[in-house]
Order: C-alpha cells, then structure tokens, then sequence
C-alpha cells in the first residue's frame, strides 16, 4: 500500500523528485565537431548530480533531419549520429543509474519527420499501406495554421495535401489508426526495456485530431493550440496508451499540455483517470505575452495568481508541476529577475527558491543555475530556430513590422535565447571546435564558474526540499497576494510549516517578517527588512 500525506496525497517517487532538462546539442561536446552528445552529458555527469537533482529529462537524442533540432525524428529506435550511438545511450543510462539517478527521455509522437520512412512511404502513393499512417486529403479542407506559422496543410507530389501542426517538415501522425498506435507503443516499450524511467511527452494533447476539420473559430485564430488540444479521442488514447504500456512500469510521464486550460487539466492527470502522471502547464511562462503572442510587460500579481488558481483548480489527486524555463523560452535571470551586473547573482537565487519551495515536481533548465541571461540578437543570421525564421518572412519580409520591432520582439521571446551552447569556462569551454550555434557573447563573465554561488544555492535548497516533506506536498497559501513587490507564501504539512518570502524587485522593502532566524536565504544575515532580490525560507514550525 502506499503511504497518503497528513493532507491527502498519495506519495510517489516522481512527485517527490526534482528534475533536470538536458538539451544534448548545447549541453557538452565531447569530440570537437562542435556539437554536444551523449559522452559529453557522461563526461559532466558529476554537475548533474552535484546538484542534487533526482531525474535527468533528455530532450530529443534521435535520428533527425534536424528541421526543428530534433523535435523532428527520422528513426525513432536509432541514436541520432552526431549524439553518438546506441552504446553512448546505454553507457550514459547505466552511468546515470550508478550515480542513483534515473532518465527520461522526450517522446515526440504527434509527428515525426518527412523523411521518416512512414512518410516516406505515405507520400509515395495514395495506394500506399502507409498512406494512412498520415492525414492527407485531396483538397485543402480547412483554414488551420501551423504554430509555426503558416497554413497547416501542405501538397505532395501527388497533389494531395497532408496536415503538419508545426513545421512542413513535421507531418502529423494519424492516431485514429490503430497500426499508428501500436508503432507508439512498441518504440515506447523499446526505450522502457533498456530501463528509461519515463517520458516526457511532446504536445500530446495534440495528438487526436476532430476529422470533420471544421474551420478555426475566429476568437481562437490567434490561439489554434487551444483548438488542437480539444481532439475528440485524447483521453481514449492516453488511456489506451497508459493500459497497453505505461501501467507495467514503474515510471512517471508528464505531458507538455500546449492548448490545455487550467479546467481541462484534471482530465490529463487525475490519478483515478489513469492517463499521465503530470504536465506542464503554460500559465506561468504566458504572462509576458499578449493575445497575439508577442511580448507584453508582466506584473508580480499576475504572476501569483496563476498559481493561486492553479491551487484552487487541482485537488489531491492532481499532482501539479513548476517550470519557469526550458528549451522554449528565455533565460529565467533576463525574464522574471534582473540580469544587470548588480542584481543578477541574487535574482537568480530567489528564482530558483522559488523553484525549490513550491509544491509540484520543480523542473530546471540546463544553465538556468549558472544564471545565464538572453544575448541581445541584431541580425536574422545570428538566430537558429525555424520559428523565428519563418516569422521573419512573415512579418518582416512582408512589410507588416519593421526589423527594429522585429529583433526588440525576438530579443524578449527567442526559444534561441535557452538553445546556446552552455559556456563551462571563460573561455567558452563548451567544445573544442567550432560550436554548432554562437555561445551568448558574455561567456567571459557569465559562465559555469563565475557562477557556482548560484550552482551551490540550487544545491542547498534541493537538499532542503529533500529533506522536508512540507515543502513538498503542503498546503499552499499566498499570504501576500495584493503586494506588488512580495511574493510570500506558507507551505504547510501537519505539524510542519514554511514561509517563503521573496523580494521580486531592485528596491528595498518592509514586510512583516519572523523573528527566528531563516534556515536559507540569499544574503548571509537577516536584517528586519528584504533588501533587492532577497529570498528568504523560513521553518515557522
Ligand atoms: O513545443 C510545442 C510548442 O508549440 C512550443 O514551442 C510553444 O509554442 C512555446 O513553448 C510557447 O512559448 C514542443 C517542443 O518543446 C518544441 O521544441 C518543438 O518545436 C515543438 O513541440 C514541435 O515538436
Ligand atoms: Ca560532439
């Protein structure tokens, strides 16, 4: 049986973990083509650990055209080459299990590539038995768009035109068909039996898709995720997939749930329901956009009430999650701190306190516990991801924005920003070679080692977490949610209870604090007021 907390949680392995994203091409290169790989993830193991962390999610490592960086998979049972071969995954996997760690890896399945052989053979002819594994249609049946941008339909040689969600070399799976299905479930299984502990899953409540392709309501143009993720049979088939694979392991999922409101969340990951485990949700990372998608300024009471509605949205047998980063979206220091010289160290800190200290499953982004900052991007040429690319055509090249725009955009929103090689060193120390993607230029000063303050911070309040249930799974309280300034809030365990208090601005502050001492906080004393990004955590009983 297991074991249920004071207020009602079941406990579980994954709820109790903290997790840690490795992106391998910008992670560590370990032979000097200039691209990170598996032997190099091997090779900085000990970071990894030293941080404390009990999970390591590895965004995509397969055979891919590298359309979209992976995200795009040619060969879902093949090592791709330039992470090196089936023996790095199994020798890194088992280095990861000696260092008391486990692995999960991204499971990208609402498309693959265009040059996987499915497509491959789907394209070739409508009489093709692979034909189906797609979703073609011999007209342009409906106006939906790529999140990409764009039309979401593209012709083939045959003059059929099949549906791609993302990019149009990222054809969309037909999951209706039960051969697909079964394809899903057995590369599952191959991954599952070498002993990954799980997987994060790639938009997958896109996976089921309304095959009467009406039209996109007006209000939702802007947003078609939110009409994506409504697919008539998402919750058969996760079901299905959770009884046919996931059920006969011991491993944790969570979904990347893009297009899924807070009221929907329960359907994804009600224990009872027996679908995913946990997934992300976007409110938090959302608050600096506008209704168009471009960047808006944010405010501290925004910020805190997603997580206040979330509290109120999900009961004890919803397991929420925290993510304020990952390979999608800016630096954390540049976004929700201040990555001036002064208060860059110390915002970093209370962002990871905050990261530390909340309830549901953290999840850090590789380099966030260096404190790496966005770069400031002048030239389309310095940017990688097709999505910028592509909206460079679309709103530069048609003359709608000006490039000044353009870059003042970019440079708040970029997924760019996240996907540059990780500087170890002053001297970039990334790669022996020439890197695959420009290091941010501030690598002299912002690196690995100028920021092991930071590094040993994540460390203390891991350590910290693992040691107090409370800070787990307690009760969440905001005790301050109409000060623009203070995020505060209690975290409370039967006879346990935290308070975390955290100055999210560049001024000084009064705020009624305990008179104890804390047991973490980012400055070395405690006077009676917060100075400029301090974070404190307080044991209160
Ligand atoms: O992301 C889904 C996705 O649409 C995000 O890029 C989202 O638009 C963004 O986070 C909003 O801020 C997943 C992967 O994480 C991404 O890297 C892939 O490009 C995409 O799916 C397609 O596989
Ligand atoms: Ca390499």
């Amino acid at each position: 049986m297991s074991e249920t907390t004071p207020n009602g949680y079941i406990k579980r392995w994954w709820k109790e973990a903290v997790v840690y994203q490795v992106y391998p091409r910008s992670f560590y290169d370990s032979n000097g083509d200039g691209i990170g790989d598996l032997r190099g993830v091997l090779e900085k193991l000990d970071h990894i650990k030293g941080l404390g962390v009990d999970v390591i999610w590895l965004s995509p490592h397969f055979d891919s055209p590298n359309a979209d960086n992976g995200y795009d998979i040619r060969d879902y049972r093949k090592v791709g080459a330039e992470f090196g071969t089936m023996q790095d995954f199994d020798d890194l996997l088992a280095a990861i299990k000696t260092a008391g760690m486990k692995l999960i890896i991204d499971l990208v399945v609402n498309h693959t590539s265009d040059e996987h052989q499915w497509f491959v053979e789907s394209r070739s002819s409508r009489e093709n038995p692979k034909r189906d594994y797609y979703i073609w249609s011999d007209k342009k049946p409906n106006d939906w768009t790529s999140i990409f941008g764009g039309p979401a339909w593209t012709q083939g040689e045959d003059g059929d035109w099949y549906l791609h969600l993302f990019d149009r070399k990222q054809p969309d799976l037909n999951w209706d068909n039960p051969a697909v299905r079964k394809e899903v479930y057995d590369l599952m299984r191959f991954w599952l039996d070498k002993g990954v502990d799980g997987f994060r899953m790639d938009v997958i409540p896109f996976i089921s898709k309304d095959k009467t392709l009406p039209n996109l309501p007006e209000d939702l143009r802007a947003k078609p995720q939110y009409v994506y993720a409504n697919g008539p049979h998402v919750h058969d088939y996760l079901h299905e997939m959770n009884r046919e694979v996931l059920s006969q392991y011991d491993v944790m999922t969570v979904g990347e749930a893009f297009g899924v409101t807070l009221q929907d969340t329960p359907k994804l990951i009600d224990e009872r329901r027996q679908e995913l485990d946990m997934i992300f949700q976007f409110a938090a990372v959302e608050v600096d956009r506008g209704p168009d998608g471009r960047w808006k300024p944010w405010t501290l009471l925004e910020f805190k009430a997603v997580f206040i509605r979330q509290d109120q949205a999900l009961d004890t047998h919803c397991w929420p999650t925290f993510f304020l980063s990952n390979h999608d979206n800016p630096r954390i220091v540049s976004r929700f701190g201040d990555d001036s010289p002064q208060w860059r160290e110390k915002s970093a800190m209370l962002l990871a306190t905050l990261t530390l200290t909340m309830k549901g499953t953290p999840f850090i982004y590789q380099g966030d516990e260096m404190g790496l900052t966005n770069r400031n991007f002048t030239d389309i040429d310095q940017f990688n991801d097709l999505w910028t690319k592509n909206a460079w055509q679309e709103e530069v090249g048609s003359g709608k924005w000006s490039a000044e725009a353009f870059f003042a955009n970019q440079n708040k929103v970029s997924r760019d920003h996240a996907r540059m090689p990780l500087p170890w060193t002053a001297e970039g120390g990334f790669t022996t070679g020439q890197p695959w993607f420009a290091l941010n230029p501030n690598f002299t000063e912002i690196n690995a080692e100028s920021g092991r303050a930071i590094y040993d911070h994540y460390a203390r309040l891991i350590a910290l977490r693992h040691a107090e249930p409370a800070l787990v799974y307690g009760d969440y309280q905001d005790i301050a949610p109409d000060h623009p300034q203070v995020f505060a809030f209690k975290s409370t365990l039967g006879k346990t209870a935290f308070l975390i208090v955290l100055n999210f601005s560049g001024q000084p502050v009064d705020f009624d604090l305990p008179d104890t001492t804390p047991c973490l906080g980012n400055y070395r004393d405690a006077p009676t007021y917060l100075r400029p990004w301090e974070a404190r955590v307080y044991r209160i009983k």
